[in-house]
């Protein structure tokens, strides 16, 4: 899981592993959490997405299955820089095969962006080769989280 620095990416994987109100910091190596779901176990890495070390997510995405990127829905001044770095990503030979998940985070913020204009912004209509999937998450509330690793799951066993 990567993204941007400050889009949410600690949230989420807190929510999902049900701890209730942490509080967050700034991610500079990586965290990991495993959980279960409806019979699948999940083990998600989180990258830190501050500029100086993005040059790293291609190393530890090499060994991974799926690739989840996350957006802040809010952050319109971004969004071409969160659809560079993901396209410097998907262009490594390594995440050839990889599918992407894309979850579109903070919805509850009164500005942001539907998921059809980050899908726009991202260029997603021009992945033809690719699996991918993008849905709008509130990683305060758990919104459409379960949702995008729902997909995620079924994906890996089609
Ligand atoms: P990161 O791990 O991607 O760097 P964090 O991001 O999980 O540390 O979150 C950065 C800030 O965004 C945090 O606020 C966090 O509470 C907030 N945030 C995360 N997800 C959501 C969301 O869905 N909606 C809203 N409104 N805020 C969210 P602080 O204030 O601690 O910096
Ligand atoms: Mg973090």
């Amino acid at each position: 899981m990567v993204g941007l620095d400050g889009v949410g990416k600690t949230t989420i994987l807190y929510k999902l592993k049900h701890y209730e109100a942490m509080r967050t910091y700034p991610t500079y190596g990586f965290n990991i959490e495993t959980f279960e779901n409806k019979n699948t176990i999940f083990n998600v890495y989180e990258v830190g997405g501050k500029q100086k070390i993005r040059p790293l997510w291609k190393y530890y995405l090499q060994y991974t299955q799926e690739l989840v990127f996350v957006i802040d829905a809010e952050d319109r001044e971004r969004i071409e820089e969160a659809r560079h770095e993901l396209m410097m990503l998907l262009a490594d030979q390594h995440l050839n095969e990889t599918a992407l998940l894309i979850l579109a985070n903070k919805q509850d913020a009164p500005n942001a962006m539907t998921i059809q204009e980050i899908g726009d912004k991202l260029g997603l209509r021009y992945l033809t080769n690719r699996k991918w999937y993008i849905v709008s998450t509130c990683a305060v509330s758990g919104d459409g989280l379960w949702e995008g690793m729902e997909w995620l799951s079924k994906k890996a066993h089609r």
